[in-house]
């Protein structure tokens, strides 16, 4: 129990519940280091939504409004950290769940959906057999599930590079969070969303309630004046000039 009045609390708050996600078999033992590497970027960031982060969420949000088959992609840090955010995300856009790791076990498949499950998800893909291959990706994780291989816009949080890459070239839309903005992932998404999943899947869960009563035209135009490019850039400054 870390005491309320520790300066750091919120920090150490999340990275309990990232152990505990790891003692319930949902996080992978590297899991539990690429945390660690994104605290680091958090650090650098100000721990906080950025303006660029803010920006890339609206572009991302009405992007999964805009979609005909979007899907959340979720793995064991994902649903450690934010199942009922997940949920609630996927249920205010339309979108379906998807349980997709990268080092992948059955079991830990299972426990995941079941968590997602006791968050209110109605249907959980990705468990058990996968019948689709992702094109061009020698990882086990090439096998996916009927919703991932159908969906045109893909939300990706804490992804490898490789797979945001071959998801892009089948021609998918791909939507990633990573704290770190010089991944291959954030290079190679669609979309990057430079902050924590813990502040930005509530940040896309408040803007997918009103931006889903705006009229299309307004919906477009966050993704279509959104540069992913320039927007990575602009945290790269950001992070420069805080040092
Ligand atoms: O559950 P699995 O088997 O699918 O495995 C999941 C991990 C995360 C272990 C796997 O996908 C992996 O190895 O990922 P990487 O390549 O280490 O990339 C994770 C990225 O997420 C890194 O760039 C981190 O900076 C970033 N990251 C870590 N924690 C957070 C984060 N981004 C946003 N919010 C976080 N809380």
């Amino acid at each position: 129990m870390i005491p309320k009045t520790h300066p750091r609390k919120k920090s150490l708050d999340i990275r309990h519940r990232l152990v505990n996600g790891f003692k319930q078999g949902l996080v992978a033992h590297a899991g539990l280091i690429a945390h660690g590497r994104g605290e680091a970027f958090d650090y650098l960031i100000g721990e906080k939504t950025i303006s660029e982060a803010r920006k890339a969420e609206e572009a991302a949000v009405a992007l999964l409004l805009l979609a005909k088959k979007p899907v959340i992609s979720v793995n064991g840090n994902t649903a450690s950290l934010c199942p009922r955010e997940v949920v609630q995300l996927a249920k205010t856009v339309n979108a379906g769940i998807e349980v997709n790791l990268f080092y992948r076990g059955r079991g830990r498949e299972k426990k995941i959906a079941a968590i997602l499950k006791k968050a209110g998800a109605k249907k959980v893909h990705g468990v058990g057999v996968k019948t689709k291959k992702i094109k061009n990706l020698a990882s086990p994780r090439a096998l996916i599930d009927t919703a991932l291989w159908e969906s045109d816009v893909v939300l990706v949080p804490l992804e490898d590079g490789d797979r945001t890459e071959a998801l892009a070239a089948m021609g998918k839309k791909v939507i990633a969070i990573d704290l770190n903005p010089l991944s291959r992932t954030a290079q190679k998404a669609t979309i990057t969303i430079v902050d924590n999943i813990v502040r930005a899947m509530p940040n896309m869960i408040a803007l997918a309630e009103r931006l889903r009563e705006e009229k299309r035209e307004k919906v477009d135009r966050y993704v279509t004046s959104f540069n992913n490019k320039r927007n990575l850039a602009a945290v790269e400054r950001l992070i420069r000039k805080s040092l």
